[in-house]
């Protein structure tokens, strides 16, 4: 049983140690939302929404998440009863169109409140059968070719598994061509557009194609899956779509029109772990492999994301690089660490979200709060 009491928003803003730059923009800074959810008897436990501060890789930011959750998910939600957290959703489905980031970060907190109560990790709560995940490195666009090789060499010798590099025009195939000189044949290597390119201008695309990459991820639109199915036939790299699937539906749509092989699963963009299983399981009856995305979060949603990535079928290694790749300080005790051959643990040994929020920390950090609770 599941009887959310309260819900506490909080915007936290935390400075990256480094920009990063994607095709649509570049941060230095994330304002993070963070969801503190709890129940009737007390308990506590942590959401964190996935939105940026601007519209630039889905239509929602912190902003419209903050409103939709006080004016639209919260009302649904407090004081109600729940007979388990995987009812979250179907909840937040009925006449709510969207606003799959502001959903998720309810609902995720819920699936680790159960879990906290059942006496069990979030990880054995969704599914998860491994007790380590492998990893992969993020590299935002440089500023010239020698500074992403010298990046990508760092990643490879700290032990990351995957090395997945931001292009655009004019920053693809003379930056990712000097990362593969560089780093030889077998460097884990794959791109990210971010829909960068058109059909019109996919011949950068194709010359990509021999290059070697796991992967190429969302170069087409945001909402695109036909014209993704046009290029997938042109090239030999699979694409691997992030922006485009945003539901179970999506994945489908995928799958029957081949617009991509392998999927990148955030929570935070297709509305919560109910959805994240869902595709997760449509993928794997499909043999479509799927990893796990990042979206720079904070320590409380790199604990969801590591604990959905153990599920079975998240055979390539995620965008869950340890704390110190982004942040001086994180908000969790212990922070996220990962080792030499770029292993991040489960914690399969501590209930719910298996991390401690440092509150003092998250107390420094915060600039906005809000307290719902039942009317
Ligand atoms: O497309 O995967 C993306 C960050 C912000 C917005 C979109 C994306 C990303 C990343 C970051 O690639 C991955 C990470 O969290 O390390
Ligand atoms: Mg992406």
């Amino acid at each position: 049983m599941l009887r959310i009491e309260s819900l506490t928003l909080r915007e936290i803003a935390m400075n990256l140690k480094e920009p990063f730059q994607i095709s649509s923009g570049t941060q230095s800074q994330r304002r993070i939302l963070l969801v503190e959810l709890e129940d009737t008897d007390g308990a506590v436990a942590w959401g964190e929404c996935a939105a940026g501060e601007f519209p630039n890789y889905g239509p929602e930011t912190i902003d419209t998440a903050w409103f939709a959750i006080r004016e639209w998910v919260a009302p649904r939600v407090l004081g109600q009863t729940f007979a388990g957290p995987e009812l979250i959703y179907p909840a937040l489905e009925v006449n709510f169109r969207g606003h799959q980031m502001a959903k998720a970060a309810v609902e995720m907190g819920a699936w680790a409140l159960a879990a906290a109560s059942d006496g069990m990790p979030l990880s054995k709560k969704l599914g998860g059968t491994r007790d380590r995940i492998r990893v992969g490195i993020s590299l935002g666009i440089q500023k010239s070719p020698k500074a992403l090789v010298e990046k990508a060499r760092a990643a490879l010798e700290r032990g990351y598994r995957k090395v997945k590099i931001k292009i655009k025009p004019g920053a693809d195939v003379k930056y990712v061509r000097a990362v593969r000189e560089a780093l030889g044949s077998e460097a884990p290597l794959m791109a990210d557009a971010n829909n960068a390119y058109t059909l019109e201008d996919a011949d950068s695309l194709v010359a990509l194609d021999e290059l070697g990459l796991m992967m190429i991820e969302q170069p087409l639109a945001w909402d695109d899956l036909l014209r993704h199915a046009e290029l997938q036939k042109r090239l030999a790299t699979p694409i691997c779509l992030d922006e485009s699937i945003t539901s179970l539906d999506r994945a489908a749509d995928m799958i029957a029109l081949g617009s991509g092989r392998i999927v990148n699963i955030k929570p935070g963009r297709v509305g919560g772990f109910l959805q994240s299983i869902a595709i997760h399981d449509l993928c794997a009856a499909h043999g479509i492999p799927v990893w796990c995305g990042g979206m720079l979060e904070s320590g409380v949603g790199r604990a969801h994301n590591v604990a959905l990535a153990s599920l079975p079928n998240f055979t390539l290694p995620g965008d869950i690089s340890p704390s110190e790749r982004y942040w001086d300080e994180d908000v969790v005790i212990p922070e996220w660490t990962m080792d030499k051959e770029g292993w991040i643990d489960v914690p399969v040994d501590q209930l719910g979200l298996g991390v401690q929020v440092d509150r003092d920390r998250v107390e420094e950090l915060t600039v906005r709060r809000e307290i719902l609770r039942i009317q």
